[in-house]
């Protein structure tokens, strides 16, 4: 965190309360996201919402486009105190905050609204909570829409084509265990990676949502999008731990409001951008199948086994079944 400026100090020997309650803060946040993604403009708008809210005085400065690195660094670097603020798909997560996987178990959410009940409900609360013994504040939700494969060469038309497809997953041990069931061949590496890890064929293929698709220009290298829309697990929006502490009561319930705040405009924005993006993709000569996701799902099986075996595990999946 920079405070940048204290305001009425006028001899800048020892910082009275007085003085320290003036003063200006700015917190960083990280995104891996280019300008104008959803993401990256909700935290936008909270910082806007944080500035009103203090004339000015709390500040949120976006770095995204990964100009403060890669996920898995960022995530080490937020909880470090280093950046303040991060968002970063629940997925990236996981081998840290182990009660993260469950939002991203496959074939998990029936719907959207299904997600959305179970990230504002309980549950959604319990996982937010659990980041606080890691170094980090959960804030807020954010939509990630449903991932899908897509392969440079070989369409994906039916679960037996994925056998031995090396596809680049998120570096998380549900993703690859995921991967495994599908009969495909993991291959775990940052975002920033895949682009030409598909071009020059380090790996077959990979699965994102619509967005990520687009805008990381995976589609130009990678025309074949099949819909098995396999995970809609969302974004999490974290805070710095260290970063959170230096504040103060009034300026940690503001920002989480803020967070919170934001969530039904980032809603908006996402389902606009995975219209605009699909479009896109489409119009680009994307070659977009339709598959029998059930077979699928039916393979998923070994994926439960292995992550649902505590209690607890098992008390937050059955939790979110039985929302309706
Ligand atoms: C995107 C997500 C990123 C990252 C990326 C990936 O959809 O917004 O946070 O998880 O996918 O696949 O690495």
């Amino acid at each position: 965190m920079k405070f940048v400026k204290t305001l009425g100090l006028a001899f800048g020997l020892a910082l009275s309360a007085t003085a320290l309650h003036a003063q200006e803060i700015m917190l960083r946040s990280a995104d891996i996201h280019p300008d104008g993604y959803p993401t990256v403009e909700a935290v936008k708008y909270m910082g806007e919402l944080v500035s009103q809210r203090t004339n000015g005085r709390v500040k949120i400065q976006v770095m995204n486009n990964s100009v403060l690195g890669q996920e898995k660094d960022t995530i080490e670097q937020t909880r470090f105190g280093v950046i303040d603020m991060n968002r970063v798909n629940a997925a990236a997560f996981n081998n840290l905050v182990p009660e993260t996987t469950v939002l991203g178990l496959p074939f998990l959410f029936r719907s959207t609204e299904h997600m959305h009940k179970v990230v504002d409900g309980p549950i959604g609360d319990q996982i937010l909570k659990a980041f606080e013994t890691h170094g980090l504040v959960g804030l807020a939700y954010y939509d990630s829409g449903a991932r899908s494969f897509y392969t440079t060469k070989k369409p994906i038309t039916k679960l037996a084509d994925l056998k031995g497809v090396k596809i680049r997953v998120q570096q998380s041990d549900l993703w690859i265990a995921m991967m495994q069931a599908f009969g495909a061949n993991p291959t775990p590496m940052p975002m920033g990676e895949v682009y030409s890890s598909l071009e020059t064929g380090v790996v077959d293929g990979a699965e994102n949502n619509w967005p990520s698709y687009e805008s990381a220009r995976h589609y130009e290298v990678a025309k074949n999008y099949t819909l098995t829309e396999h995970s809609l697990n969302p974004e999490v929006l974290v805070m710095s731990k260290i970063s959170f502490d230096k504040l103060t009561p009034e300026d940690q319930k503001l920002v989480r409001q803020a967070a919170k705040d934001s969530v039904g405009k980032m809603r908006e924005l996402w389902s606009a951008r995975e219209k605009a993006s699909e479009a896109k993709v489409r119009a680009a000569g994307v070659n977009v199948i339709s598959v029998n996701k059930d077979e699928f799902a039916a393979a998923m099986k070994p994926v439960y086994d292995r992550f649902v075996t505590d209690a607890k595990m098992k008390d937050m999946l059955q939790q979110i079944q039985d929302v309706k």
